[in-house]
């Protein structure tokens, strides 16, 4: 403790002014290691140098003191990959606006064209706890490159935590190189949701579903996907699979034991072959499909498709309406017929 600096060398030490530093030991981020009885001045440790910084690069980056302070308690770097996602998104949309406004004003974007040219997903999503379960361990994302759904299993928290981790994962590292970048971080996602399940009391056990989608070239999709969660494609009037789902039921309907209707209310329809984060390895279903603008894309979890046959689906989906009219459509319909599970939907129309 010899080395306890006073407020003023720690703020001259790590850049944060005194009047920075009271503040964040009010809100409890940066405690002081000392306060002298007498005089109420505040003494810090050299050892809280790191954690000063590393409160100040995050402010920089505007992330609120709320989601500060939980990284700092479990330091995540997937909850900044998150983060970094997000501000690139946000980023996106903003050029968007401005080019639109520059073009108002009669004159040319000024970025690159190059990635306006590109296709882009306009999509919407929801997820919805259903009307009996009492969590939702679905998760979904989002973006304007980058869709996935995620449906967790295990006790407790063990579902929640997996899908959300497994999601987040993904949409962090994606950056559209290639279907094998993509097919790489699900199984880096598949490596942490086990250490995590296996590491953690409680949430042994844990893991989840996932179907992840993403633009992986201009104008070609890339979907890996592990466990019953579905993508589909919609396309010229017409409903195609892209996925096959890991259960009991739909193998034996693949081996020829079993006919499509029969599987429907199979008592093992459910019950997953595969799942993400259960071992320390998993094999992956990836496949990558030419897109073009009109081409529209849905993702859902069991508890949706498992109340909307592929025929209805397919008419919903192809009625014309918005990304977020066809999203609210669907999951109504899967509520009204029970939603006994949580409903996981996105809708992505492929534009240019
Ligand atoms: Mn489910």
């Amino acid at each position: 403790m010899d080395e306890l600096m006073p407020i003023g060398d720690f703020s001259a030490r790590s850049g944060l002014s005194p009047k920075q530093l009271r503040s964040y030991a009010a809100s409890g981020l940066l405690t002081p290691a000392a306060v002298d009885p007498y005089t109420a001045y505040r003494y810090y440790s050299p050892a809280q140098l790191g954690d000063a910084r590393l409160i100040d690069a995050l402010r920089d980056a505007g992330i609120p003191l709320a989601e500060i302070s939980l990284l700092l308690r479990d330091r995540d770097p997937g909850r900044l990959r998150a983060w970094a996602a997000r501000v690139r998104d946000d980023a996106e949309r903003r050029h968007e606006a401005l080019d639109q406004a520059l073009a108002l004003l009669g004159c040319a974007a000024d970025r690159p064209t190059g990635r306006n040219t590109m296709a882009y997903l306009d999509c919407a999503g929801r997820t919805d706890i259903g009307l009996v379960r009492e969590n939702n361990e679905d998760a979904i994302v989002t973006g304007s490159r980058f869709v996935a759904v995620a449906d967790g299993l295990g006790g407790h928290a063990g579902g929640e935590v997996a899908s959300r981790l497994a999601t987040e994962l993904v949409a962090a590292s994606f950056t559209g190189g290639s279907l094998d970048e993509l097919a790489t971080a699900v199984r880096a996602a598949n490596f942490a949701v086990w250490e995590r399940g296996s590491s953690t009391a409680g949430s042994e056990g844990m893991g989840t579903t996932l179907v992840a989608a993403g633009l992986v070239g201009d104008g070609v999709l890339g979907v890996v996907h592990v466990g019953d969660s579905r993508a589909y494609l919609v396309r010229d009037g017409g409903l195609q699979r892209l996925t096959e789902d890991h259960t009991v039921a739909a193998q034996m309907v693949r081996d020829g034991e079993l006919t499509e209707a029969d599987a429907v209310g199979h008592p093992h329809r459910s019950v997953l072959t595969r799942a993400l984060g259960v071992g320390p390895d998993v094999p992956l279903d990836a496949v990558e499909r030419a897109v073009v603008p009109g081409d529209r894309l849905v993702l859902c979890s069991d508890g949706l498709f498992n109340h909307v046959p592929d025929d209805e689906l397919a008419a919903l989906a192809l009625s014309g309406a918005s990304p977020q009219a066809a999203v609210d459509t669907l999951l109504e319909l899967g509520l009204a017929r029970g939603g006994e599970d949580n409903l996981s939907v996105v809708v992505a129309d492929v534009r240019a």
